[in-house]
């Protein structure tokens, strides 16, 4: 039975598809509409309880959490496709470290600026410019951390692209693309290249091409 990503026009799910697409692995996917709710439905939440995307089944196994299926498939697939975990366990705990950072300080601020740039009006309230200001001052201070630390290294992790790069991708495609966001990736000489290096990746090329991202019903234009 071949692997089910549910919810393929989302960010967050995006960055499972990314790793797939990186370790070589088949998948279809299946549409979940968030605006009709069919994230709520008592259907979906017996795969996701809590009710968000993505969520995979692989034949009788289900997982939801991005980051915990990405990290699954990158260890299921060791030899296969890229590496994406590092060779030995010291750049291991790397790879783990700046997936932490990632999810604990690079998202919040980030999600928030796409909920109140992109998705407020569509969820039919106002952008709050308060918390606009305070997420960019955050994800700011965020980028300067990354500037520095890709002063010393390729990539997060060290001179090798792995998940806490990868990770990085889909939200960072709304900050450089339909938010007008870009100076914030400019502006810092090293996460400029980085991001120039990760996001002409020919498997996120590819994933794009393959699966737009999606404002409820409206391809979004980057
Ligand atoms: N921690 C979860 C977060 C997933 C998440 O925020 N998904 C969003 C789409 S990008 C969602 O389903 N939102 C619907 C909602 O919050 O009702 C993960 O990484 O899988």
């Amino acid at each position: 039975m071949v692997l089910k990503v549910y919810g393929p026009t989302f960010a967050s799910t995006k960055r499972v598809m990314a790793c797939l697409m990186e370790k070589e692995v088949e998948f279809e996917t299946v549409p979940i509409d968030i605006l009709k709710g069919d994230h709520k439905h008592p259907q979906f939440l017996q795969l996701q309880p809590f009710g968000v995307v993505p969520v995979i089944q692989d034949g009788d196994y289900t997982l939801f959490e991005s980051r915990a299926i990405i990290r699954y498939y990158a260890e299921k697939y060791k030899s296969q496709g890229s590496d994406l975990l590092g060779k030995t366990i010291e750049e291991r705990g790397l790879v783990e470290q700046w997936l932490e950072v990632e999810a604990h300080n690079f998202h919040p601020p980030i999600y928030d600026l796409v909920i109140q740039i992109l998705f407020s009006s569509k969820l039919g309230f106002p952008a709050d410019q308060d918390v606009i200001k305070e997420s960019e001052e955050k994800l700011g201070k965020v980028l300067d951390i990354y500037e520095e630390r890709l002063s010393k290294s390729k990539y997060l992790a060290g001179d090798f692209f792995s998940l806490a790069d990868l990770s990085h991708l889909p939200f960072t495609h709304y900050l450089t693309g339909a938010m007008n966001k870009d100076y914030m990736i400019r502006d810092r000489k090293n996460v400029s290249a980085w991001w120039d290096d990760i996001s002409n990746r020919p498997s996120w090329k590819k994933l794009l091409q393959l699966y737009p991202y999606l404002i409820f019903g409206n391809v979004l234009q980057v």
